[in-house]
């Protein structure tokens, strides 16, 4: 049994097909930990709340003795939860942002959709793209006689991905700066990733869907991304 201080995990989307539960579960079942963090996206927007893997989920956490902070995300933002629904006994708080404060450093904690809203630039960016893109289109198809556009496939996606990705990591180092914190702990882009960056330290936790991973804490304050894509069981 692995022990850490705390576990975080983000993007599960239980109820979704391509969620890797299976994996999940078996990870959940060999570890303790005084804390569970969920950043958000655990259940997939169109899930039936009588799922098994949904079911399966609570039992798992019910079963452990884990302070459990419930961040939603962007797929659980528009309904009540199942995860609060089917424990009417134990109901979970939830928050939209969570400072956790590790004795160490002040963790600043959210799934990362108020990206979308927050960024004008990415608002720009999105408007501007879709024009670009029914423009290289239209070239393309002239030129080629209808086969399908690779111009902005190849060239302009890359770039626009390449932007909307540092700009998301520099949204929240800035948000976590401004909160005084010196760490932040995400989600939502399905990257696992740890950045070094001059505000703030980046951590994202990854998915349950292409990664299979997620964040750790050891007792010593210290954080841990693990994949888990290429270990078969
Ligand atoms: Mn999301």
């Amino acid at each position: 049994m692995k022990k850490y201080k705390s576990i975080f995990l983000s993007d599960i989307h239980l109820g979704s097909q391509h969620c890797k539960s299976k994996q999940l579960f078996n990870m959940l079942q060999k570890v303790e930990a005084k804390n569970l963090f969920l950043v958000g996206d655990i259940i997939t927007q169109n899930a039936k709340a009588d799922n098994k893997d949904i079911e399966k989920f609570i039992e798992i956490i019910n079963s452990k003795d884990w302070n459990i902070v419930y961040i939603l995300g962007n797929h659980e933002k528009d309904r009540i939860h199942p995860l609060i629904e089917l424990n009417p006994q134990n109901p979970l708080k939830t928050y939209h942002y969570y400072i956790y404060k590790n004795g160490k450093q002040n963790i600043y904690l959210t799934h990362g959709d108020s990206f979308h809203n927050k960024d004008i630039f990415n608002r720009i960016l999105k408007f501007t793209l879709t024009r670009v893109k029914k423009t290289a289109q239209k070239i393309e198809d002239k030129k080629y006689r209808g086969e399908a556009s690779t111009l902005y496939h190849k060239k302009v996606k890359p770039i626009a991905q390449k932007y909307l990705h540092n700009s998301y990591i520099n949204y929240l180092t800035k948000l976590a700066k401004k909160n005084n914190c010196q760490s932040t702990i995400c989600g939502h882009i399905h990257l696992p990733e740890v950045i070094k960056t001059k505000k703030a330290l980046y951590l994202n936790c990854g998915d349950w869907v292409n990664h299979s991973s997620y964040i750790v804490e050891e007792f010593n304050g210290e954080f841990k991304l693990i994949t888990l894509k290429n270990i078969i069981n």
